[in-house]
């Protein structure tokens, strides 16, 4: 029974279809079930979804979500049946069968979606920016400095998850100590498309929470159009997003590229504010919000690889665009709580300082969002030469941008 005040609209973390909770599909953990279904089925129905062994179906939906054929060499097979209906109850077993699955790609609809929903967390930026190696490290710290100094704890929500942080992340960057590759477009790797989902609890104090942390790591190229985001149909996620976090590559800034002095410097990169803007516009699009109106999505402007803006100066030139050492970026947050004074006094300088670097057309721009602010962050705390990280990796500040998130309006804060 549907309790008072229930959300029974969710937005699936995986494929991000807004689904109605009354009408979800289910997976039966009974083992014999699946035996049976293919048994039962009719010579046509085998074809479509039996693999040829008598113990696992074909999982249709989940083929087609991860860009496959379902008829084709190798779709997703499952051991547990699939419970194409909404009532919970096995059709073949008719058992209650628990595990929740989202029906269009039949990944799991955690407990508490309901209350919680799903938290989605998306990194915008150009290409080069950072997002890879921003997310790559975010969840490392989420995972092992971020949760005990909260109170939390955060574990994958499925194994692709898990493997595809393993793979395509942790181990080049923390195991092999490279740089990671430039992601592919979203076109070209329909397996990449899935975020990682993470569900970050909070069990201590007087209300425990749950969140489901979706991160999805976008191609920079794919960002360049507002006609590319909607062709590759990226619209639906940025609208829905709770949260968004948008990163500005000091180096790309023509203002900056050209008073800094650094071995191996890029080249300058498009421009932010006309992204941002393509930005908005989709949301607006999308959400049907009028233009006097602002956009209710946080959003979290962040510059990174903010390394290479804490040296001393080698002339007055170079010196306008580094931090001194009265930055308040050198000021520590106060462990274990939501520091707000910190981050708005970062937020104050950062918002000037990219004023002056940047252009006021950018600042105008994040004031189309009613709950904004702004960070400096280095996920690699030291400026790569080569593909090798000789220096290791010693982040700075990168977890700021998500505390400030999950305190916005929105989510009602954390729980400590
Ligand atoms: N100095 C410094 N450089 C960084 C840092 N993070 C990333 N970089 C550099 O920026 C390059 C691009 O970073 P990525 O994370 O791949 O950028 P991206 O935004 O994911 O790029 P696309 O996937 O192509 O859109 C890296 O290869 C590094 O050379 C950092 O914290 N500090
Ligand atoms: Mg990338
Ligand atoms: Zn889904
Ligand atoms: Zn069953």
């Amino acid at each position: 029974m549907a309790k008072k005040d229930e959300n029974l609209e969710y937005t699936c973390p995986f494929c991000f279809s807004s689904i109605d909770l009354k009408k979800i599909h289910y997976e039966c953990t009974n083992p014999a079930c699946t035996k049976m279904f293919l048994r039962s089925l009719s010579e046509k129905d085998k074809l479509k979804y039996s693999c040829g062994k008598d113990d696992e179906e074909i999982d249709i939906e989940n083929t087609i979500f991860l860009g496959k054929d379902p008829l084709g060499e190798d779709p997703i097979t499952t051991k547990h049946h699939i419970v194409r209906n909404s009532s919970g109850i096995c059709d073949i077993c008719n058992r209650s069968a628990y595990k929740r699955l989202c029906p269009v790609c039949h990944n799991p609809i955690p407990q508490g979606a309901e209350d919680e929903g799903s938290t989605v967390f998306v990194v915008l930026g150009p290409k080069g920016v950072g997002k890879s190696h921003y997310i790559a490290v975010l969840i490392n710290q989420l995972k092992n400095s971020f949760s005990p100094e909260f109170g939390a704890t955060m574990s994958p929500a499925t194994d692709r998850t898990t493997l595809k942080y393993r793979g395509v992340y942790y181990k080049r960057l923390f195991e092999e100590g490279r740089k990671l590759q430039p992601t592919l477009s979203y076109e070209d790797s329909k397996e990449s498309r899935e975020p990682m989902i993470y569900y970050l609890r909070f069990l201590e104090g007087d209300a425990p929470k749950v969140y489901t942390l979706a991160f999805f790591d976008t191609a920079g190229e794919d960002l360049d159009s507002t006609s590319k985001m909607m062709g590759l149909n990226l619209n639906s996620f940025i609208s829905r997003a709770s949260g968004i976090v948008f990163l500005v590559d000091p180096l790309q800034i023509p203002y900056i590229n050209t008073r800094i002095h650094m071995d191996n410097k890029p080249s300058t990169g498009p421009n932010v504010a006309d992204m941002l803007a393509n930005i908005s516009n989709i949301i607006r699009t999308n959400n049907k919000i009028k233009i006097r109106n602002q956009i209710k999505i946080p959003l979290a402007v962040v510059l990174t690889k903010s390394d290479v803006l804490m040296k001393s100066p080698e002339n007055e030139e170079e010196a306008k665009i580094l931090f001194g050492l009265n930055s308040s970026l050198n000021i520590e947050r106060e462990y274990g709580k939501y520091d707000e004074a910190n981050f708005e006094q970062i937020s104050v300088e950062i918002e000037e300082y990219m004023r002056r670097a940047v252009s006021n057309d950018f600042i105008q721009t994040i004031k189309e969002f009613e709950q904004y602010c702004y960070f400096a962050v280095s996920s690699l705390g030291s400026n790569p030469v080569g593909s090798v990280l000789a220096r290791g990796i010693s982040p700075m500040r990168v977890e700021d941008p998500f505390i400030w998130l999950l305190n916005c309006d929105n989510f009602g804060g954390m729980t400590k």
